[in-house]
């Protein structure tokens, strides 16, 4: 589907027609399902969504980080048409299919590591995780598992008592799984002013060594760089004290990169950037399909050959259509240009947000590598989080067509996870956006100062 790349404002936001679905959709959706931007889309192409009051946005948040080579990109459509014109399921456990195997080569050809790896297909990325904790537990012979402050992980029950936030994950749906503890993660911005990623890993071990103890740990799973938790990038130095830790301790170390993965950062994947860290497992959702559920746990071929047949399955996991869009994904990610694109962006962003800090008192900073790039809203002069002012914001850039999303345990950050596909054209009309909502919110609560309305 072809949609000229340009953002077009028809309506009001949400629109008539959209206000019309949405009512449908209170009388049988459950409002446990959130709706966030209630504007019913109809169609997408590139970094481009069109409701159905003829609306186009320009997304800067690809479905939290999926369609990441694009909406409706050509190879994923046409790979997703020719499955399914062949067959849509047959269940691999049972009578297998190519492109099943073809994924897994190319998951495991590009995980880094200088071992024999293999991998295992699922749906979700909390069916990833789940998995992973299964995998790590029969590997080890170990029941606890190690997650950090202000993770996020799924919305099953294990992966409920992963995420640091009880609410509202959680809240009223347990009880929840037991044997997982929560260590303190390397938060550079609200950590000690000079605290080293040797230190906050230190920190997190001495935590865990007396609250758990190192021989009682399957696994220690850590997102590279936090998805929900909004961006944090722990200090460097972090991941490898951590891996250096768990190796001496024989727990298997997992970077969950399910948000992080995929490209999102300019590399396959953002453990990748620290120098001396190497996951045993890692689990990858989200981007390596183009949209299409299939989930995945590659890793170290000696634990996942650990596992007795029928332990790892599902009826859903790497179905057909699935495993052909990952197929079409990372064929592309090897032969074209999107990792390079990743940086770009990342370049581009930065450039544009770091003016952005400097300007508004209520961006504390930003962060973020490749296409993965937040901001941090506080009040003036404090770390204290402003949650109401993240929302008007975002709102703001929602009703002038622009989509960032939100992110971070205290509600205060503004996540951004553009397609690639993005012109640089597109970008910096977003990033424009943005930047004249937060100087409107500064003006009318009168926190410019002299030297920002220059
Ligand atoms: N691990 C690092 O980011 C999903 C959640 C959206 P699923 N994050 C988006 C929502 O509100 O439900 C996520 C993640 C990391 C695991 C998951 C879980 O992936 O595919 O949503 O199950």
């Amino acid at each position: 589907m072809d949609i000229e790349q340009r953002r077009i404002l028809r309506s009001e936001i949400p629109g008539p027609a959209s206000k019309a679905l949405h009512s449908r959709r209170q009388q049988v959706v459950s409002n446990g399902v959130g709706a966030l931007l209630p504007v019913y889309i109809e169609s997408a192409n590139g970094a481009i969504m069109r409701d159905a009051d003829g609306n186009q946005f320009i997304d800067l948040g690809s479905g939290i980080g999926v369609v990441t080579i694009g909406h409706t990109n050509p190879g994923v459509v046409s790979a997703v048409q020719k499955q399914a014109d062949h067959f849509t399921h047959t269940l691999f456990t049972v009578t297998p299919y190519e492109p099943y195997v073809r994924a897994a080569e190319l998951l495991t050809k590009n995980m880094k590591g200088d071992f024999p790896k293999k991998a295992a297909f699922f749906v979700t990325g909390a069916e990833a995780l789940e998995n992973v904790v299964k995998i790590a537990r029969l590997a080890t012979g170990r029941n606890e598992i190690a997650v950090f402050d202000h993770a996020y992980h799924g919305r099953t029950n294990l992966t409920m008592a992963m995420n640091f936030k009880r609410h509202p994950y959680g809240t009223n749906y347990g009880p929840l799984a037991t044997s997982v503890t929560h260590a303190p993660m390397s938060y550079p911005l609200r950590d000690p002013e000079g605290m080293t990623g040797e230190e906050a890993a230190l920190r997190a071990i001495n935590y865990l060594e007396k609250r758990v103890g190192a021989d009682q740990l399957a696994c220690v799973i850590i997102e590279p760089i936090q998805g929900e938790g909004g961006f944090i990038i722990p200090a460097e130095g972090f991941l490898a004290t951590l891996g250096r830790w768990a190796k001496e301790n024989g727990i298997l170390m997992v970077s969950d990169e399910v948000q992080s993965g995929m490209a999102r950062t300019g590399k396959w994947f953002a453990c990748e950037y620290e120098e001396g860290f190497q996951p045993d497992l890692v689990t990858v959702a989200k981007g390596i399909a183009g949209g299409m559920p299939v989930s995945a746990v590659v890793g170290r071929a000696d634990i996942m050959d650990m596992n007795h047949p029928g332990g790892l399955g599902g009826t859903f996991g790497g179905s057909p259509t699935a495993v052909a869009a990952a197929v079409a994904v990372m064929e592309q990610f090897e032969d074209g240009p999107w990792l390079n694109r990743a940086m770009e962006i990342g370049e581009i962003m930065q450039e544009k947000l770091d003016a952005m800090v400097s300007r508004y008192p209520f961006l504390a900073e930003h962060r973020g590598r490749g296409a993965m790039q937040a901001l941090e809203v506080v009040q003036p002069g404090t770390l204290n989080p402003d949650a109401p002012l993240t929302e008007e914001i975002l709102k703001a850039c929602y009703q002038q067509g622009v989509i960032p999303l939100s992110a971070g345990t205290y509600g205060n950050v503004i996540r951004m996870l553009p397609p690639l596909a993005i012109s640089n054209a597109l970008l910096l009309e977003a990033l424009a956006v943005l930047d004249s909502v937060c100087s409107d919110v500064a003006a009318s609560k009168g926190m410019l100062s002299a030297s920002s309305v220059e």
